[in-house]
């Protein structure tokens, strides 16, 4: 947490904007003021209340430049497990989160709180960027998997884990508890819903065995809310499908998979002029809307993403708050152009409470 003079400016600004929102009366936030004052006093900290931490990580993601899913951030499932001590019960917490965020398919957006940082020692990290992501490893100076797992896959090869070896091996999850030596923890198979990518109208598509997992669920970043830091707060939404038909599977370095869909569509691949890699680009992503949707996997396109930021905006006008917002990461990278977040400028001033990068655990 912040030291204890600015721990007590920013609880303050915290509880006094909180209070209002949820309609409290000046007498309980006059209340709850004197009595994080004299926690913080005499313990140097405070802790939030169910309602203050349920409020804050909605608050936390109304308030993420980055993110164009923002319209549902009064929605969002705060699980309590600020008590959680082993890695062990941590771990089955994680496993909870994964089958409520699933549900079947229809994805419900939710955060877990774990044990907030005490003076600047972390009680608990996750290792892991997502909890579910595919491993990735260097075989013949190849990649085999996700290149940006790279060094986390190693990570888990020195504590003792082996992968299949397969271009879509699910990592395990690495816990480490009190900065005692991490350990990884396997999941349950059917706890983890993936999506075989195939096209409508290209049949050949699905031979070419590409699949993804159903939900992007954080957990590397850190919830700041009122001054008190949580470093472990796995979250989840849906995706938008360009995250992982323009970006996961298409980057060159990563799945890199324009070649191979061009070649199936019969492109002339010689010609940049011919735009074999729109042609494909496009069709990789309707590939993804598709197939998730199919599997009853929720998924936004981000035309659809685009068109609900715009009402996201309005509403927050219509309450008297700003929007903030990073242009570069809001908008998406195929077509950004035919949204509105394109012509127009952003501020990208920083308000807590927020999540935020933090250093990797390993690095
Ligand atoms: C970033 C969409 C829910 C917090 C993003 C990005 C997209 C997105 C497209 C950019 C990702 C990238 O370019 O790599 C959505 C959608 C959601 C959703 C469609 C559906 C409900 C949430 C939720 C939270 C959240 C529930 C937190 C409670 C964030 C944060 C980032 C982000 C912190 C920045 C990540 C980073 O810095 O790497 N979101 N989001 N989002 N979103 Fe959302
Ligand atoms: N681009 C990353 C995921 C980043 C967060 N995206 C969301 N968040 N949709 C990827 O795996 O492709 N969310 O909380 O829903």
């Amino acid at each position: 947490a912040s030291a204890p003079s600015n721990l007590l400016r920013e609880a303050t600004e915290f509880l006094t904007e909180c209070y209002k929102e949820l309609g409290k009366s000046e007498q309980e936030l006059n209340k709850r003021l004197m009595d994080v004052a004299q926690a913080i006093e005499e313990t140097g900290s405070y802790s939030h209340t169910f309602e203050e931490l349920e409020h804050g990580a909605r608050m936390a993601w109304r308030n993420n430049n980055r993110c164009i899913g923002r319209l549902f951030w009064n929605t969002l499932a705060v699980f309590d497990e600020r008590e959680a001590a082993t890695a062990e019960s941590i771990f089955e917490r994680l496993v909870d989160h994964i089958r409520f965020a699933t549900n079947g398919g229809k994805v419900r957006p939710a955060i877990t709180v774990f044990p907030p940082a005490i003076e600047s020692s972390e009680p608990v990290r996750v290792w892991n960027h997502q909890l579910v992501r595919y491993a990735g490893y260097e075989r013949d100076g190849k990649i085999i998997g996700d290149s940006s797992s790279l060094q986390f896959t190693k990570e888990c090869e020195k504590l003792g884990w082996r992968g299949a070896g397969t271009h879509y091996d699910v990592l395990p999850i690495v816990i480490e508890v009190n900065g005692e030596a991490p350990r990884f923890f396997e999941l349950p198979k059917e706890a983890v819903l993936e999506v075989e990518i195939g096209h409508p109208e290209w049949p050949e598509f699905a031979d070419m065995g590409v699949k993804w997992y159903a939900v992007p669920i954080i957990s590397e970043m850190k919830l700041e809310i009122g001054g008190i830091h949580y470093p472990l707060a796995p979250f989840n939404g849906w995706y938008m499908g360009t995250e992982i038909g323009a970006r996961n599977l298409a980057d060159e370095d990563r799945y890199n998979l324009l070649p191979a869909v061009a070649e199936m569509m019969g492109l002339n691949s010689v010609s940049n002029r011919s735009l074999w890699k729109d042609k494909a680009l496009v069709e990789l992503n309707i590939a993804v809307l598709e197939s998730f949707q199919k599997a009853g996997v929720t998924i936004v396109d981000h035309h659809t993403a685009a068109k609900q930021f715009s009402s996201f905006e309005k509403k927050e006008a219509a309450a008297d708050r700003a929007v903030t917002g990073n242009w570069a990461w809001l908008i998406p990278p195929l077509s950004p152009a035919t949204t509105h977040i394109f012509h127009k400028p952003y501020d990208n001033k920083v308000v807590t409470p927020n999540y935020f990068n933090q250093r990797a655990p390993y690095l």
